[in-house]
């Protein structure tokens, strides 16, 4: 009787260990554990999400980024996550001192643009904005102009901090007019060419409460969403507008402060008629952290008016 009862309890024990684990095996989030990774760019193409991201390897002993190269990520359901071969390195500008922040690719005729964050070196000191190609989305990516598309020099009459110059989002619409914002504390735009490595026009600004930086557009219907880091530590607000070039009217908070990371930064895409927020936190134990992070995929939702309902961050993340 004794012995029975005992095996009772065991088999409970074992069940309830089971459950749990199966549980922990729920958690979809972060979607990359084995690397530290940040400021999440993602890309639609055909049947695939390519989430493009920062390597952040900073020792425990240092507070700030450590950050040489850039990853990607490619998955058909969101759920399961296939590494590709490293893409980018920041050092593969010849122009560049390092730092690889964040950045964002966009296909556009068969080739596939990706617009970066680097240091640039001594002969234009400060953050630049730098473009590869590629014809593959998961390259291998090559400098696509020699030089940096965007410098420090040619925004100091907003702001002479160095590092306002980063961040880069871009859009094309559907008549072929491309257009790259990016920022830090001014967020900027300017019309890009056809040919995705120039600009034309003047440099524009748009003010938007408490800008900080990482700013990122995405359409649905006829709304334009302009999504960005809000004060430090971040939160994610945004701004929608009927044009892609404003004015642009402020909606309010989007999410709140991501865990344990003094950044946030989102990236908003559909796939499969289902729309999702791609973020980072610094979440992984023990060692994450604001400068060891990791990106999370969540949903949004849309509320009838078609502003946006608050994203619920989630441990469980995206399920099959
Ligand atoms: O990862 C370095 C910088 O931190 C990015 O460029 C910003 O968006 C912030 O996430």
């Amino acid at each position: 009787m004794m012995k029975i009862s005992k095996l009772v309890l065991s088999g409970f024990l074992i069940a309830s260990s089971t459950l749990a684990i199966s549980q922990e095996e729920n958690f979809n989030n972060p979607i990359i554990t084995e690397k530290y990774t940040a400021d999440p760019a993602a890309l639609v193409y055909k049947d695939s999400v390519y989430i493009y991201a920062g390597h952040d390897e900073a020792p425990l002993d240092r507070n700030f980024y450590k950050m040489d190269e850039w990853l990607v990520y490619s998955s058909a359901d969101m759920v399961n996550w296939k590494e590709h071969k490293v893409p980018l390195k920041a050092t593969d500008f010849k122009w560049a001192k390092g730092s690889a922040w964040a950045a964002q690719v966009i296909e556009r005729d068969g080739k596939f643009y990706w617009y970066v964050t680097v240091e640039h070196d001594d002969s234009h000191p400060g953050k630049a904005i730098g473009v590869a190609v590629s014809d593959s989305p998961v390259g291998p990516f090559k400098d696509a102009r020699g030089s940096a598309i965007i410098t420090n020099d040619m925004t100091t009459e907003y702001t002479d901090i160095s590092w306002d110059d980063i961040d880069p989002t871009v859009w094309i619409e559907d008549n072929g007019d491309a257009y790259l914002y990016w920022g830090n504390t001014q967020l900027y735009w300017v019309k890009l060419k056809d040919n995705m490595i120039e600009f034309e026009g003047e440099i524009q600004t748009v003010d938007l409460p408490h800008f900080t930086e990482a700013p990122w557009i995405h359409k649905k219907d006829d709304w334009y969403y302009l999504s960005y880091a809000y004060k430090f530590p971040e939160k994610t607000a945004y701004a929608m507008s009927k044009s892609i070039e404003g004015p642009w009217e402020y909606k309010g908070i989007l999410n709140e402060v991501a865990g344990n990371s003094n950044t946030n930064h989102q990236a908003v895409i559909e796939f499969k008629d289902k729309w999702y927020f791609v973020y980072h936190n610094g979440s992984i134990p023990t060692h994450g952290g604001s400068f060891r992070r990791s990106v999370c995929i969540d949903r949004l939702y849309y509320n009838d008016d078609n502003t946006i309902k608050r994203i619920i961050m989630t441990s469980e993340g995206i399920q099959k």
